[in-house]
């Protein structure tokens, strides 16, 4: 096996949740392929006391623990002896850069990534201000620690490392590629239950079928996510399809 084509390394007090979403499918695939190397490191196993503790009250008082700046760095000064810089330090948090398939994309590029969960009400700000070099975070809700974004993120990037996805199933083909929603997808039987698979994926005319989905996944993103349509970087086809969807209405209006 050669040089795998990503390291993440994951800083986490709680390793054993990463298991089963790591152990699967294609992230284990990829693994076992050698294309990216992910390290679990526990925080705790860089506690220099004797209780091997990783969080203390907060100075200036309040509710809740904060966790130590010290477990940390020296979790990055073990990193770095042993892997160098790497080309991007992260910490999960609600404060962080929304993450999106562009930042996935922009990660993907790197050949380092490192990944800090916190935990508690939150981490020694000296780690955010002198260790992070990007916040990142998955949505507008709270969750009890960085791990679910964690794996959230390596998992959005893992699929657009080369070689990860199958030939086929390429990473340009679906959701986000262009910026616009997937189009329905079936596969047999032709009828179940009474509900038909539309008649023009059993035609075999391969531009009917091209321009049937294309129109199913503008109609799809104008209905459901009219932001992503407003964003997305439209071909002269694409309009000419919508110009025929608002035809369409006007005839029934
Ligand atoms: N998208 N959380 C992190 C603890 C914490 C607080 C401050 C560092 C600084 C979240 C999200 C998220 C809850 C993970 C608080 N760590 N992270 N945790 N949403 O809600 O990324």
């Amino acid at each position: 096996m050669g040089e795998p084509k990503m390291v993440v390394d994951i800083l986490t007090l709680f390793p054993e949740m990463f298991t089963g979403p790591f152990d699967a499918s294609i992230i284990k695939r990829a693994r076992e392929k050698g294309l990216v190397e992910i390290n679990l490191i526990n925080i705790r196993d860089f506690s220099r006391n004797k209780h091997r503790t990783v969080d203390d009250t907060p100075y200036g008082g309040g509710a809740g623990m904060v966790m130590a700046a010290e477990p940390l760095f020296e979790a990055m000064d073990w990193i770095r002896a042993r892997r160098g810089e790497p080309g991007r330090v992260i910490l999960l948090c609600p404060a962080g850069r929304p993450f999106n398939q562009e930042v996935a994309a922009e990660l993907a590029r790197e050949k380092h990534l490192v990944l800090i969960c916190g935990h508690y009400e939150g981490i020694d700000e000296r780690v955010a201000e002198h260790l992070v070099t990007d916040e990142i975070s998955i949505g507008d809700y709270v969750l009890t620690g960085g791990e679910l974004p964690a794996m959230v993120v390596v998992d959005a990037v893992c699929r657009l490392i080369p070689g990860v996805l199958g030939e086929r199933a390429s990473a340009q083909e679906e959701s986000f590629a262009d910026g616009l929603l997937e189009y329905p997808h079936y596969t047999r039987p032709r009828e179940y239950r009474g509900y038909r698979v539309p008649e023009v994926l059993l035609s075999g005319h391969h531009e009917k079928i091209r321009l049937w989905r294309r129109r199913q996944s503008l109609l799809r993103t104008l209905a459901s996510r009219p932001d992503l349509l407003a964003r997305a970087s439209l071909t002269g086809e694409d309009r000419k399809i919508l110009a025929s969807v608002l035809e369409e209405i006007k005839s029934l209006i």
